[in-house]
């Protein structure tokens, strides 16, 4: 590796040594001011406009950095060959263009950004020619005698003026190469055009891009002509040739002068030279400030008093007030001739490239638990650092921490020589003055319920993205929040929509608020608008103001509260939400949570539960059961009977918090998870046949700070009622299967949890409660059971195990006879066994025990049953029906349908006599 020293000349053309270009056979010389003869490499010529048939013209791939640099790949992409048909009869039809560009003001002059696809895709460094073009007009046409004879005339206040030569500029100065990210400062510029035309055009989110910028520090140039005192300015010029002259710019003299602002004479992009439409030969790169300012095909620099007197370094670049209108800013000149107004560094910026605009994602054949990675980029100015990256799913009310990777980060690691180019070592620089890149693990289920993906950013000087837009005049510096919205098709598959699509292409959700006489700039992605927390939009008129429909139109029944306390109301499990009747049953075999939760609200008001868990969507699907609206209210209670003893744990109004502090496991999948209650001597405070409702919140990835779904269910604890200080739940964990692809979305979240994690409690629910001494309340009325039948499957054990230990155990109790009937699947699976034989052996004449297996895999010396339950089973190992007799039911839905169908049969009474937990 040359050694800084062996420096002569700095060319973007590949492999070649010092020694090797001043043996090349065709230099062409080039006079600088200097008085020195100094060679150029040739050919020194943009790819893109290297002929096949050019002796050199193979030379036209960059040549990547070492790869154990460990650096970002530098674009291999060929430059582009063919004309594109749309520059056919301009004044630019001499240069090559990627067809793939969206152009942005028609054919001529040259806007242009790729699809943020495809930006994306490039990753960290966009090759030239995906990389946006801003030209004001035409491309000066710059043949390659014409760049080896490039002069750049720094003049003005300074006692040193010198005319450079690019050669000049490679031997005399240190080269550097600098990753920086050019920004135009109309970057989503069409969001604001959608709200108000304003003077510009529309930029989507792609008028940004990245690359390895090789040159000489503006900084070591000026230390070299030695500026003047009273110099104040440093105006930059290009060469193109404008209808009101020149492009030109200035800068304050003392940030140019700071080299930790990193401003560059760039002659190179990604190792290859500048292309036209990037400043061919030579440019300024004024990186974290806006793109405005890195003016291109650079031929002058004066010092001076003054600021820039270009015509658009005054009517360009400029966020006005946002009072002025368009037409007041086309009209009255002075607000362009305040200083106050002139933007320099680039505001904090973010988006969302992954999902794309119309990418449609099948979420219904995916996993709940599955996460869809949403993805995106985001920038500060003036050297500022992005520090966090927020997501949100429910418009802005709460927001998640998505994760960051700072692949120019990757530089500061490292020092390399090269004789393209030249140094890189940003070890001592602190300055980020490129994009970083965002992830965040959305969980499918949180997509499924919310309407919007939003992202904002945060950067070192807290600057934060504004949730709404400043419009201004030139449509600049747009950064407010980046919103996609979420779109549920009919066949359960979800469309993502941008906010805009770039330049004259039709889509995007701000378009189409506004054809729907709705506020683009007043977006309302609430998941539901009257769910609480909802933020008012105090200005402007609400749009999509969608409450949910969560009743059949035209339906007028009338219930009272006597009608809701009826058998039949309790059979089909009505409940209220918000004063309308629901029927329950009809959702027990597809509620999420399971039929139980909604048996346990049957007769009660559940509004608050009910709409603290649900989505949107599920209110929705709501309507299909409603059958009436409730005259009068239902008083909010809990349980149907005692409250809990006082000082013991359970609220029945109140979510209270308990820590997770050991998970054991015990066969399969089941799980014993004891959490701790407030105080080490508290009792729980569930009666017998009771339960408590656990309610926790799904953790969605390791960095997200607590955004997951909110999910609710009723168990019965294992621990036994006189347990102080703590509660244990057993718990089966239904990981996703193929014939259940989403697994169980509480027992999932569950398994998520770990020591010290907490969930809430609330309770007790439930209609059924044994008192002890024989007496069993259901739905409030006492009754005296002599013998009691209980069946249960799987996990349904909980509840009938502390119903069988309430009488068991009651020393006030010799009399109840128990019968339980107990089914699974495996012997393994089996759920408290040895205890369950104990109690029969300790109890032979008062508990009669029978377990049924449904599995293939039968014990040898297996003497119960085997198969489903059958009415014989029934009839078997249960008393025979009768006034003071009862049965319990606790297992999945179907079996609880089919046990109490048998039940029937067999002459048992579903209005008193059969208990479904
Ligand atoms: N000479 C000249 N320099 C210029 C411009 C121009 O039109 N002429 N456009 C400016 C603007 S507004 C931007 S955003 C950047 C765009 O640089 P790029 O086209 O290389 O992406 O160049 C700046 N430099
Ligand atoms: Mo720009």
């Amino acid at each position: 590796m040359p050694s800084p020293d062996d420096r002569v000349l700095w060319y973007p053309e590949g492999l070649q040594t010092p020694s090797e270009v001043s043996a090349s056979p065709s230099p062409s010389p080039a006079e600088s001011s200097l008085g020195e003869t100094v060679q150029l490499p040739a050919p020194f010529f943009p790819p893109s406009l290297v002929q096949q048939d050019h002796p050199r013209g193979e030379s036209t791939v960059p040549r990547g950095l070492p790869s154990t640099l460990n650096l970002p790949e530098v674009p291999k992409e060929k430059a582009c060959k063919g004309i594109d048909s749309l520059d056919v009869g301009t004044p630019d039809a001499w240069i090559p263009r990627d067809p793939r560009m969206v152009r942005l003001t028609g054919k001529h002059p040259f806007n242009s950004e790729a699809k943020l696809k495809d930006l994306y895709a490039q990753g960290f460094l966009t090759p030239s020619n995906l990389f946006f073009v801003r030209n004001h007009g035409a491309v000066p046409k710059i043949d390659q005698k014409m760049a080896e004879e490039w002069k750049l005339n720094i003049h003005g206040l300074c006692s040193n003026p010198t005319t450079f030569g690019l050669s000049d500029l490679r031997s005399r100065f240190r080269v550097v190469t600098v990753p920086v990210t050019l920004v135009c400062a109309g970057n989503r510029r069409k969001e604001q055009n959608v709200v108000k035309q304003s003077l510009g055009f529309s930029w989507g989110a792609a008028g940004i891009s990245t690359a390895l910028f090789t040159g000489v520090y503006l900084s070591d140039v000026l230390e070299y002509i030695h500026p003047k005192r009273n110099a104040k300015h440093i105006i930059f010029e290009g060469n193109d040739d404008l209808p009101n002259g020149p492009y030109g710019t200035s800068q304050l003299l003392s940030w140019a002068r700071d080299k930790r602002r990193g401003m560059m004479l760039a002659w190179a992009m990604n190792g290859l030279p500048l292309e036209p439409d990037h400043g061919f030969p030579l440019r300024l790169v004024v990186p974290s400030q806006i793109g405005g300012r890195s003016v291109k095909w650079l031929s002058r620099i004066e010092l001076s008093e003054n600021e820039s007197q270009h015509h658009l370094h005054f009517q360009d670049n400029k966020v006005l007030p946002m009072p002025v209108s368009s037409d007041q800013a086309r009209a009255e000149k002075h607000w362009w001739y305040n200083p106050k107004y002139i933007i320099r560094d680039l505001n904090v910026n973010s988006a969302i490239a992954c999902p794309d605009h119309d990418e449609i994602i099948d979420t219904s054949s995916q996993p709940h638990n599955e996460v869809y990675v949403v993805k995106g980029y985001a920038y500060a100015g003036g050297g500022r650092r992005v520090t966090r990256v927020e997501v949100s799913s429910d418009n802005g009310h709460t927001w998640s921490l998505a994760s960051i990777t700072y692949p120019e980060d990757l530089f500061r690691a490292v020092t390399d020589f090269d004789s393209v180019y030249g140094e890189l070592d940003l070890t001592d620089s602190d300055a980020c003055f490129c994009w970083c890149f965002w992830t965040f693990d959305m969980p499918i289920a949180t997509i499924q319920a919310s309407r919007s993906i939003t992202v904002r950013c945060m950067d070192e000087s807290l600057a934060l993205q504004p949730r709404n837009m400043y419009w201004s005049a030139t449509g600049m510096m747009n950064n407010w929040w980046f919103r996609v919205c979420i779109q549920r098709l009919e066949d359960g598959r979800v469309r993502f929509e941008h906010p805009t699509m770039a330049g004259a292409q039709p889509g995007g959700w701000m378009q189409r608020l506004k054809d729907a006489g709705l506020d683009p700039s007043n977006p309302d992605f609430l998941p539901d608008p009257s769910a609480p927390g909802q933020i008012n939009n105090t200005e402007g008129p609400k749009a999509e103001a969608q409450e949910v429909q969560m009743t059949k139109p035209g339906n007028g029944r009338k219930i009272t509260i006597t009608e809701l306390g009826s058998p039949e109301a309790k059979e089909h499990a009505w409940f209220v939400v918000r004063g309308e009747v629901y029927m329950g049953s009809g959702f027990f075999d597809d509620h999420p949570g399971g039929a139980q939760s909604i048996m346990l609200v049957a007769g009660e008001d559940a509004t608050e539960d009910f709409m603290a868990i649900h989505s949107s969507h599920a209110r929705k699907q709501l309507a299909d059961f409603h059958i009436g609206t409730l005259e009068g209210t239902v008083e909010a209670k809990a349980s149907d009977d005692d409250e809990p003893p006082s000082g013991s744990f359970l609220s029945a109004k109140k979510w209270k918090k308990v820590v997770l502090v050991n998970i054991k496991d015990v066969s399969g999948d089941a799980k014993i998870y004891r959490f701790a209650l407030e105080g080490e001597e508290q009792e729980l405070g569930l009666p017998f046949g009771q339960h408590v409702y656990v309610r926790l919140r799904k953790k969605v990835t390791s960095t997200n700070v607590g955004e997951g779904e909110l999910v609710q269910r009723a168990y019965t604890p294992l621990s036994e009622r006189g347990a102080r200080g703590f509660i244990d739940m057993l718990i089966k964990i239904y990981y996703p299967t193929t014939a259940f692809p989403l697994g169980g979305r509480m027992t999932l979240g569950l398994s998520e949890l770990s020591v010290g994690d907490t969930v809430e409690l609330k309770g007790p629910v439930g209609h059924f409660i044994w008192k002890g001494k024989g007496i069993a309340s259901i739905h409030g009325e006492e009754k005296h059971v002599s013998e009691i039948g209980l069946v249960c499957g799987g996990s349904g054990i909980t509840p009938i195990r502390q119903v069988l230990r309430g009488i068991l155990t009651d020393a006030s109790d010799s009399e109840t006879k128990v019968w339980v009937v107990d089914v699974n699947r495996h012997f393994e699976d089996i759920l408290c066994r040895e205890e369950l034989e104990q109690l029969t052996s300790e109890h032979p004449g008062r508990f009669r025990l029978h377990h049924s297996l449904t599995g293939k895999s039968i014990p040898e010396n297996w003497t119960y049953s085997v198969g489903r339950i059958t009415r014989e089973m029934l009839t078997t190992h249960l008393p025979t029906p009768g006034d003071n007799k009862l049965v319990c039911i606790c297992g999945p839905v179907s079996m609880e349908r089919s046990v109490k169908a048998f039940l029937n049969e067999i002459g048992w009474d579903s209005s008193n006599q059969i208990v479904l937990f």
